[in-house]
Parts: C-alpha cells; structure tokens; sequence
C-alpha cells in the first residue's frame, strides 16, 4: 500500500462533481499532475485545457490501463457513474458503467499497485426500511433503485479488496450536492439545483418532488475539502473505509423555495411530483455522520441560509454576463 498521491487520474470529471474537484485537486497537486478524462470529449475552453483532457470510457479495462500507464498514475478519484433518475430509465447501463468501472478500477488498483483509490457511494444505499431521521452508519442497506443497488455492491466489493488485497480505498455517501459549475448529470435531488437556475433565469420553477420531500443536501465547496480531507488522511486513523455517511444539511423542497424567496419575494413553485417523487421517498431525510466526524475530522461549513444566498449571486453574474448555463 503506498503512502502519497503525486500523479491523479479523475474519471467522470466533466460531470457536477468531477469539474469543481479536478479544479481544486490541480491547485493543490499541480495541473499537470491531475489527469482529467471522461467518456465525453471535452467542449472547447472548458476548465480541462488548463491541464491534461483525456477520453476515457470506464467500463473498458484496457482503455483504464492504457491510461493509468502513460501517465504514471498513482491514484483515482473514480466519478465517473450514472445516476439515480438516468439509472432507472436504464438500469443495464447503470450497472455496467457503475459496477463495471468499479471492479476495473479494483482489478487495477491492485495490478499496477496503486497507492488509493476514492470511490463515492450516495445516501441511495438505503431504501424504504432504513430508519428516515439521523440515519446511522450501521443499518439495513436494502435500495429499491437500481442505482443504488449498485452503490451498495460497490462499497461491499470495495472494503473487500480493502481486506483482501490491502488496496487503500476509500468512499463517501454523498448527500444530493449543490453547486453552480456544472449541472447535475441526472440525479433525483437535481431539483434542488435546477431551483436556482430557475429562480434566477425565469422567476419560477416546476418541481418534480412533492414541496414536503425532504432530503439531506450538501454545497459544493463542502463536498470537495471534505473528499481531499478524506483522501489525505492517515490510513491507520479509518476503521471504515468505502461507506462514510456525509452528513450537512437536511431541508423539504417547499423549505427551499422559502429561502430562496427571502432574495426574490415574487419567486413561485408549481410541485408536479413525477417517477423520480418514489426514488426520493426511498431515502434518508437526514443522516448522521458521526464516524466521518471521529474517524478524520469532518465538519461541513454551509448551511442553507449562506448556500442560497451564495448560489443566487453567483447565478446571477453569470445571467448578467450571458453564461448563466454556459
Ligand atoms: P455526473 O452525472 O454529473 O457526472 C458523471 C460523469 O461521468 C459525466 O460527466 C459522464 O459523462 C461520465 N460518464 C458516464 N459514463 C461514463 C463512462 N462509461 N466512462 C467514463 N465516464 C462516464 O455525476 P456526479 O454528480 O459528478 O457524480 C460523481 C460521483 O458522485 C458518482 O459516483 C455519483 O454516484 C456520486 N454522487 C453524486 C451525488 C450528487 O448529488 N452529485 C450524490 C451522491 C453521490
Ligand atoms: C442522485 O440523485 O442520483 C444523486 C445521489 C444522491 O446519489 N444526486
């Protein structure tokens, strides 16, 4: 098991969380040390021309290897997934892509002697029997999407390498995140981002959850220390390793909307609840992350009151310059 990252590969890096976390790892490690890839080609003065873009296609080994060689590296941060809402519409697909990228990288990880891999799994690994409120790191894992099948088989077979191989791995349960970079790939808390967009491009929104859905919900800035925060802690210090509940904010939709009119009174919601409504009624309201507190210091700094107020001026300069959704 090797001890630092100096040469980083991030997979899925045009998607929400693959842009802001190529973008701070670059900062920190070098761009020339952080090699972005994605099944899609990069689109032109994207933020990847500041270092190196490469096309990669997760569920080919091959391709996985070929790149992991060239360019000498020595850990992942592997996002490259689909989602909850796209996941049910084609649930062969999710599970090629989420399992088949995850066991490749494994396989890999272990093959060319990685020093860490980082997987994230999401609050989808419970379903409709987990405990709802504050739910512990320890319950049933029992999804009903086909997403979050594969999210529980992932964190499974990855503390099994963990065990079995000694490959350093490690994982988070995101909560749904919000940001203003780049749109949400096709997820069922996407609405808590698309909101904003709304609010600040047209005055209103269509929602497609019921205003009392409540969800646990992250900010962006927050998602990425705390994943760097994880990646870089000591191995000794985890007990867990591929399954840390993440834990920030929990809000109802309806709660949503209240805060963004605090900015814009005339703001208005019509709620049409649609097939992704039973995804969200699956999950968690709210989650205790008391391990990731213990076991390497997590502590999220945003609420809801300071995200709206940030995500709202920062859509709108972008509005006022013609890139609201670039
Ligand atoms: P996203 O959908 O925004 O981005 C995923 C990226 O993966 C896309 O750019 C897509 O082009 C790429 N991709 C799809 N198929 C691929 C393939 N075969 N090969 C290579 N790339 C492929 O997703 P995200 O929100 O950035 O999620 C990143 C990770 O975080 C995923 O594992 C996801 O399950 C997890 N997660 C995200 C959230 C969230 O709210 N964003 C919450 C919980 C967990
Ligand atoms: C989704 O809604 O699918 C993701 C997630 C919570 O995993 N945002």
């Amino acid at each position: 098991m090797g001890t630092t990252m100096q040469r980083i590969l991030v997979t899925g890096a045009l998607g929400q969380i693959g842009t802001d976390l190529t973008a701070a790892l670059r900062k920190k490690y070098g761009a020339d040390n952080v090699v972005a890839s994605d099944v899609r080609p990069a689109p032109e003065n994207h933020f990847t021309i500041d270092g190196p873009f490469v096309q990669l296609d997760v569920t080919s080994s091959d391709a996985i290897e070929r790149i992991l060689r060239n360019h000498q590296i020595d850990s992942v941060f592997h996002l490259a997934a689909l989602l909850s809402a796209v996941g049910e519409k084609n649930p062969q697909a999710c599970w090629d892509v989420n399992m088949g990228g995850v066991m490749h990288m494994l396989n890999l990880g272990v093959k060319l002697e990685l020093n860490r891999l980082i997987i994230p799994s999401s609050i989808a690994v419970w379903g409709p029997d987990a405990p709802k409120d504050n739910t512990p790191q320890e319950t049933c894992l029992q999804p009903t999407s086909m997403y979050g099948v594969t999210k529980v088989c992932g964190e499974l077979v990855c503390d099994y390498y963990v065990n079995k191989f000694g490959l350093d791995v490690r994982g988070l349960r995101y909560p749904g995140i919000i940001s203003y970079e780049t749109l949400p790939g096709g997820g069922t808390t996407d609405y808590a981002v698309a909101i904003y967009y709304d609010a600040v491009d047209k005055g209103s929104y269509n929602c497609f959850v019921k205003e009392d859905t409540r969800l646990p919900m992250m900010y962006m800035p927050d998602t990425i220390s705390g994943t760097i925060q994880l990646a870089e802690a000591p191995f000794e210090n985890l007990k867990h390793h591929s399954n840390f509940n993440m834990g920030s904010m929990s809000f109802t939709a309806g709660e949503l909307a209240a805060e963004i009119r605090k900015h814009m009174p005339d703001f208005t919601v019509r709620y049409e609840p649609d097939y992704r409504q039973k995804i969200a009624d699956s999950w968690p309201a709210s989650i205790d992350d008391v391990c990731a507190r213990e076991e390497w210091g997590w502590e999220p700094k945003w609420d809801l009151a300071a995200m709206t107020k940030d995500m709202l001026e920062k859509l709108q300069a972008r509005k006022d310059a013609g890139t609201l959704y670039r």
